[in-house]
């Protein structure tokens, strides 16, 4: 079949082949989902919600669930890290590190279970006839209904816990749909659920493509609310789509992040810090600081040292346990790298190191530090999702503020500095919803993760992320 019509074919019920990104091997089949299969899913978690099977069993029966779930994991994380790093292409010790993190986010949402309440308060109100009236009121949080979770293939695991968590957590009947690429630890965490005794047709996985089964979830009827991560793009397709029925949404979208780097910093930190944050994942993090902006008198030593770390860190597939840096996700992902970097080679950019792919089987590109570049180049203004930072010099505190702030995205920064006041005026000035101090990519179950201008809608992780799945009722008793 010809792409074009293999393209013509998607949502028809066939099969979507699922390959390795760090050697293109084929390593699974999955069913690409029609609209009746897509209809199917919903209706399951639609019965199961309504009849209560799972939202109206006694709060500790569901946390025992949940609680049970993280223990299957815990147990299964090496076979989880396996599944995961052939997927995802990451090697075999960042694929341990995702599947715990997503245990992690698990047990942290099962202990909220049964301690999340309405207030209620006596009131006396003025009444309609003129006398004051007394009531009892209250208020409740009512399970959101049948939710819709839409992952990308960065932390498939891991993404995937983000959403399921919280939305069981709270009660809520669930239809995931995983990246096309990355399908294989959804379907696992389906079975793991299922084992842990969560009653069946709660949680169902539907593997498809975005733009039919993703399509059709979010534009079905009886789904009340679609939480997703991914392209800012598809999030503006989404928001149309759930129109319909003016879906709830959560959107995790992308970024294109600053970080900051004065010449107080503790350098050996902060160089280190600064190539962490822009490499982890080969920079296929929506929270990747991508934009180093760096204080004039330590410009130089910085991007000598950048260089140095981006060459130093040793690239390969996930069979290779001495590997830290993986593959990108697929060739069109590489193809969209290639394209950013040669574009801005093409206006007058310098490469310092990396700049272009791999010369082995695999979805391999360099880990590639730019400088020379202008505020205009795609390489600063889009989300790049591969292992390309740029460093740009700046003199004042002001300067770099909003040179950080002069985008359209607002996930995350970072600063980096000694001086404690200056930490707390630049992390008040910039405009994102997570930004680090002295540190690179920290992150808590506890701690929200919200999207400032178009990174985003709602919010993720912390009790900010659970309330996501609720609605409010208030309730007046007449006295
Ligand atoms: O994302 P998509 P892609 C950014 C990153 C990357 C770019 C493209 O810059 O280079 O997006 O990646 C489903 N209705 N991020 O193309 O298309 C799709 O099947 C409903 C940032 O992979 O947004 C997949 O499950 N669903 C990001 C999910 O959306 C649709 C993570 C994400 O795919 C759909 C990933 C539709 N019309 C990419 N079209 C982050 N914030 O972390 C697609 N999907």
């Amino acid at each position: 079949m010809d792409v074009d019509s293999a393209v013509q074919n998607r949502g028809s019920g066939g099969i979507i082949p699922v390959f390795n990104p760090s050697n293109e091997e084929r390593i699974a089949e999955v069913l690409d989902s029609d609209q009746a299969t897509v209809d199917a899913a919903v209706a399951r978690a639609r019965e199961t919600f309504e009849s209560g099977v799972w939202r109206k069993l006694p709060a500790a029966h569901r946390a025992n669930v949940l609680f049970r779930a993280a223990e299957i994991i815990k147990a299964r994380t090496e076979e989880l890290a396996e599944i995961e790093a052939r997927d995802n292409g990451m090697n075999a010790m960042a694929a341990q590190q995702i599947i715990k993190v997503a245990n992690e986010m698990l047990v942290y949402y099962a202990g909220w279970v049964g301690k999340i309440h309405g207030e209620s308060a006596n009131l006396v109100s003025d009444g309609l006839l003129g006398h004051f009236e007394e009531y009892h009121t209250f208020t409740q949080l009512e399970p959101v209904g049948v939710v819709g979770l839409i992952i990308p293939w960065n932390g498939p695991f891991f993404v995937a816990m983000l959403k399921v968590a919280p939305a069981l957590a709270a009660g809520c009947s669930a239809v995931l749909k995983p990246a096309e690429e990355t399908p294989l630890s959804a379907l696992k965490l389906e079975e793991i659920f299922r084992e842990a005794g969560l009653p069946d047709g709660v949680l169902n996985v539907v593997t498809g493509y975005g733009e039919t089964t993703g399509a059709a979830l979010t534009a079905h009827p009886d789904v009340d609310k679609i939480a997703f991560t991914g392209s800012t793009e598809v999030g503006r397709l989404i928001v149309k789509a759930a129109a319909g029925n003016l879906k709830r949404l959560t959107l995790e979208l992308g970024g294109k992040s600053p970080l900051i780097m004065f010449d107080d910093a503790n350098l050996d930190k902060a160089i280190m810090g600064a190539g962490m944050g822009l490499l982890a994942g080969s920079g296929q993090n929506c929270s990747c600081t991508s934009r180093i902006y760096v204080q004039r008198k330590i410009y130089d030593q910085v991007v000598e040292g950048l260089a140095g770390f981006a060459r130093m860190l040793p690239m390969g597939g996930y069979e290779d346990p001495t590997s830290v840096l993986g593959p990108l996700i697929s060739e069109k992902q590489r193809t969209r790298v290639e394209g950013i970097v040669n574009d801005g080679v093409a206006g007058g950019a310098e490469i310092i190191t990396g700049g272009k792919p791999m010369d082995r089987k695999g979805y391999f590109y360099e880990a590639t530090i730019v400088t020379n570049t202008t505020p205009d180049m795609r390489l600063i203004k889009e989300e790049i999702f591969g292992p390309v930072g740029s460093v740009i010099p700046f003199d004042e505190e002001d300067e770099a503020i909003a040179a950080a702030n002069d985008t359209e995205y607002g996930l995350a920064g970072a600063i980096w500095t000694e001086n404690l006041g200056r930490a707390h005026r630049v992390a008040n000035a910039l405009r994102g919803g997570q930004i680090w101090v002295n540190s690179a990519l920290a992150a808590d179950p506890s701690m929200p993760i919200c999207g400032h201008k178009q990174s985003g809608w709602g919010g993720e992780r912390g009790k900010k992320g659970l309330e996501a799945y609720f609605n409010t009722k208030s309730v007046y008793i007449g006295l």
